[in-house]
């Protein structure tokens, strides 16, 4: 049996009922075969995808926090510490309902590959909770935050492993975490990303993933005979990476007609207010169905249906497994050209083959939404440096870090024969990075 099969069939044994994680490994191991089958003896030997795919560490830990009413509750939460050759391990903080193990090592597995793809020195990491934000008072989300980072920062610091944002933690909870590892360290360090202008954060953070997301897109189109200005694009989710992509599509003269949350979605023809969405969402933490009273022009229906909509280009925002085969049945039908992820792996695989299948331009998340991270890593360079840089010099930088990465993409891709396959590409160029770190570092 190949390496490639063997090690995939021992993370499924290993790991029974994780399926996303499951699906995680396949995508890159069945994307790995041309630059491990070139060297199978050697990674063999070195137990290399064993060690890849096995995480350094997992925390578990319990949350307890006091409610409005005075009672305790509890949450599970998790640190995954995947793999630090490159780098201190680096990841965000996801809080949301769905939060188990499988989806942790899932998200901490794809981040090892795209931290690589930065070009900057961070390893791979994920964490998060079970905790829902959703409802929850100002008071309560402190408490459980401080609770969290009570656990937590035993495990953390600048130079070990830097958790940032995700899904349901933005700037009030990064605040929170970050003032009650200092209340318990006293160390004024730059052990979080995502912070406050106020207090270490970088400006162009908040906008990074949404904004990179699109510099990537476009660059993906221009080398391909396209031109993003003009088009239609379809976003879904209405969070952060959304909400910054939508700003930035528009700055590059596409039209960003649709958004959702996880009870609707909107399609506004006239091209979604972003102004307006960041009112219902970041001011007011309210629903979609806010948007749609204040504008006239726009149409909420329940439910999913974004991808129904002819656009030219997809940006998937929102969550995991978000894209499914019909979805992209539909997208192709509409004569969509591109679908890049800014979420972390919105598309199924039966999705992303269909997209591929059918000549739609597909770049995976791990490259597409790489800003993000990319510009946490430039934080903790300010924070090392103890300056702070302007946003055009932040930005630039982004831009050219994105930039770079399709073009590091489209390079693997061809020199392993897979010219136009961007989720090969990615996962080739990212592996190659850490694998030949892990491989001078010895035996561990
Ligand atoms: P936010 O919490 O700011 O926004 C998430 C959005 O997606 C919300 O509109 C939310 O709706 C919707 N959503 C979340 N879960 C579901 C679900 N299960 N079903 C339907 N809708 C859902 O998160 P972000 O924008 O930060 O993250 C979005 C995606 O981008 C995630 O996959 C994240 O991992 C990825 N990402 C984020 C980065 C960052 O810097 N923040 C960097 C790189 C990737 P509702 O509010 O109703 O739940
Ligand atoms: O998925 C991701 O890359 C993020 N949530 C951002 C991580 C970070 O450390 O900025």
């Amino acid at each position: 049996m190949s390496y490639v099969d063997e090690v995939y069939g021992k993370v499924v044994a290993q790991n029974p009922a994780q399926p996303e994680f499951h699906q995680a490994v396949k995508e890159v191991l069945e994307s790995l075969r041309p630059a491990i089958e070139s060297n199978e003896g050697k990674y063999r030997r070195e137990a290399l995808l064993e060690r890849l795919t096995t995480p350094d560490r997992l925390i578990q830990f319990r949350v307890s926090w006091v409610d409005d009413q005075g009672n305790i509750q509890v949450n599970n939460a998790y640190r995954v510490q995947f793999n630090n050759a490159i780098g201190p391990y680096k990841g965000g903080i996801r809080l949301h309902p769905s939060v188990n193990q499988s989806v942790i090592k899932f998200l901490g597995f794809e981040q090892i590959f795209k931290n690589s793809l930065t070009g900057l020195p961070i390893g791979g990491g994920k964490g998060g909770s079970d905790f829902d934000p959703k409802g929850k008072s100002d008071r309560e989300i402190m408490a459980f935050c401080q609770s969290f980072m009570t656990e937590l920062y035993k495990y953390i610091g600048a130079d070990v492993d830097v958790p940032a944002g995700d899904i349901g933690v933005g700037a009030r909870e990064i605040g929170y975490f970050y003032g009650q590892y200092k209340r318990i360290r006293g160390l004024y360090e730059g052990v979080l990303t995502g912070k406050g202008l106020s207090y270490g954060g970088s400006l162009a953070r908040k906008e990074a993933t949404g904004y990179g997301l699109l510099y990537l897109t476009e660059e993906l189109m221009k080398c391909n005979g396209h031109q993003l200005a003009g088009k239609t694009v379809a976003v879904s989710g209405a969070g952060n990476v959304a909400i910054y992509a939508i700003q930035k599509a528009w700055q590059l003269g596409a039209k960003p007609v649709t958004c959702s949350d996880s009870t609707g979605w909107i399609y506004d023809p006239e091209g979604i207010d972003v102004a307006l969405l960041r009112e219902v969402k970041e001011v007011r933490r309210a629903r979609l169905t806010e948007y749609a009273a204040a504008r006239p022009s726009a149409v909420y229906t329940e439910g999913k249906g974004v991808w129904s909509i002819k656009c030219d280009v997809a940006l998937p925002c929102a969550t995991q497994n978000e894209l499914l085969l019909e979805d992209a049945k539909l997208l192709v039908a509409n004569g969509c050209t591109a679908v890049c992820e800014g979420a972390n792996m919105p598309t199924t695989l039966e999705a992303t083959e269909y997209l591929q299948n059918n000549g739609v331009l597909f770049c995976p998340g791990k490259a597409a939404n790489a800003g993000g991270v990319a510009t946490s890593a430039l934080e903790m360079s300010q924070n090392s440096e103890r300056l702070s840089w302007s946003f055009e010099e932040v930005d630039a930088k982004l831009k050219g870090i994105m930039v770079n990465i399709f073009h590091n993409v489209d390079a693997a891709a061809r020199e392993y024969g897979a010219e136009g396959n961007y989720v090969v590409g990615a996962n080739i160029a990212g592996f190659l990075k850490v694998a030949d770190a892990m491989t001078a570092q010895g035996a561990y």
